[in-house]
């Protein structure tokens, strides 16, 4: 649109191609810090540490990245295509003195053309989307199957064919296909572990499967991905695949109590059966049988207490126990106002149930 008292200096472009100095100098004042400050962030942000479905562990983690490269190349060629012209027709025909630009209007070949070229490229991606799902939720023959509960704001795994309930970190052979069975006890949750699977959430009363197969020995680190209050941050995911031997080893300590309580950790196991942690708390192979919490069966053997809230050392237990909502907003486990000596004794208790 040309307008007759159309002023030059009002267009953008013009403004942005043409910058006076004072303007040019302005700019670089504002966007020379910005460019500091990412270039000082980003080197802190130790590159190993990022848990993404671009470097998958699994033939399921393989297939989800597989397609989603597929998705950003074009992505990314369209990207490129529509911006390139954009900003090639607002140079070439910026406005002019004294040049008119050529008057018409539609095209119905180009038309037809982007219309039909997206429709098709979105066909191609609904076809590669269902392979996809179909690839990824194949649970093979005599997959593993472990029921994961979420609850606000830790994870329960329980593991049926082999009798046994553990919290926060699913242990896992590789090799071997993992079938979860996901629930909710409370709100919606959903369990993502980017490196070895997809993103499923956990419903209260409506169980969905999640398939994984891990090829290596190793830490996979996940967390709850949909919204569920205050703890959400907290509620992380620690997925240790390891050889089906260590694994078989590992099935069978768990299967066993812990070994009694010998000196200051007995003296936290009889303090233990006086507070009322045993109403939320079970430890086989004693009276403790609650379950609003996780089992403590063997918490001394789990790499990190409160969901990866802290890591599993005697100190950091005392600092658990002496006040959970201090280490974790909103925690459903209160703070019982225990003495620096029952502290000592019920932290020595906990760390010897290995
Ligand atoms: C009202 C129920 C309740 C009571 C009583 C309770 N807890 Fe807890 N406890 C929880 C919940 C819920 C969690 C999980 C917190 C989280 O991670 O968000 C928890 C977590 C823990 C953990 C960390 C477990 C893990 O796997 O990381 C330990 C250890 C623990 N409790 C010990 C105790 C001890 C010792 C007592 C008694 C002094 C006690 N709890 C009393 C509910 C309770
Ligand atoms: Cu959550």
């Amino acid at each position: 649109m040309h307008h007759p008292d159309h002023e030059p200096d009002h267009c953008l472009i013009r403004l942005w191609f043409n910058l006076d100095r004072q303007i040019a100098r302005r700019r670089a004042q504002i966007i020379g810090p910005l460019l500091a400050l990412v270039a000082a962030l980003f080197p802190r942000v130790a590159l190993a540490d990022i848990r993404s479905p671009f470097n998958p562990a699994s033939p399921q983690g393989d297939a989800i990245a597989n397609l989603f490269w597929f998705v950003i190349v074009i992505a990314a060629v369209i990207f490129v295509g529509v911006e390139g012209a954009i900003i090639y027709s607002s140079v070439a025909h910026r406005d002019r003195p004294g040049r008119v630009p050529s008057q018409f209007s539609g095209s119905r070949r180009v038309e037809i053309a982007w219309t039909i070229a997206p429709a098709l490229l979105l066909v191609i991606v609904f076809v590669l989307t269902v392979r996809t799902m179909n690839q990824v939720s194949e649970p093979g023959s005599q997959p593993l199957r472990v029921d994961v509960l979420a609850h606000q704001w830790w994870w329960e795994f329980r593991y049926p064919d082999e009798n046994l309930v553990t919290a926060n970190e699913l242990h896992v052979p590789v090799g071997r296909t993992v079938e979860l069975r996901l629930e909710s006890t409370d709100v919606i949750h959903s369990f993502w572990v980017p490196e070895l699977a997809g993103k499923v959430d956990a419903n209260p009363g409506h169980p969905y499967t999640l398939v994984f197969t891990a090829q290596k020995p190793g830490t996979y680190l996940g967390q709850c991905s949909e919204f569920c209050g205050v703890g959400h941050a907290w509620m992380l995911i620690r997925v240790i695949a390891q050889t089906p031997s260590d694994y078989e080893a590992w099935v069978q300590a768990e299967k066993r109590p812990a070994a009694p309580p010998t000196g200051l950790a007995s003296e936290g196991q009889r303090i233990f059966m006086q507070q009322p942690c045993q109403n939320c708390h079970t430890i086989a192979g004693t009276a403790a049988s609650g379950t609003a919490g996780p089992d403590l069966t063997h918490v001394g053997s789990r790499q990190t207490i409160g969901a990866g809230v802290l890591a599993n050392t005697p100190a950091n237990m005392e600092r658990w126990l002496q006040n959970p909502l201090a280490v974790k907003p909103g925690a459903l486990m209160p703070n019982f106002n225990l003495t620096p000596d029952e502290l000592r004794a019920l932290a020595a208790y906990m760390e010897s149930l290995r």
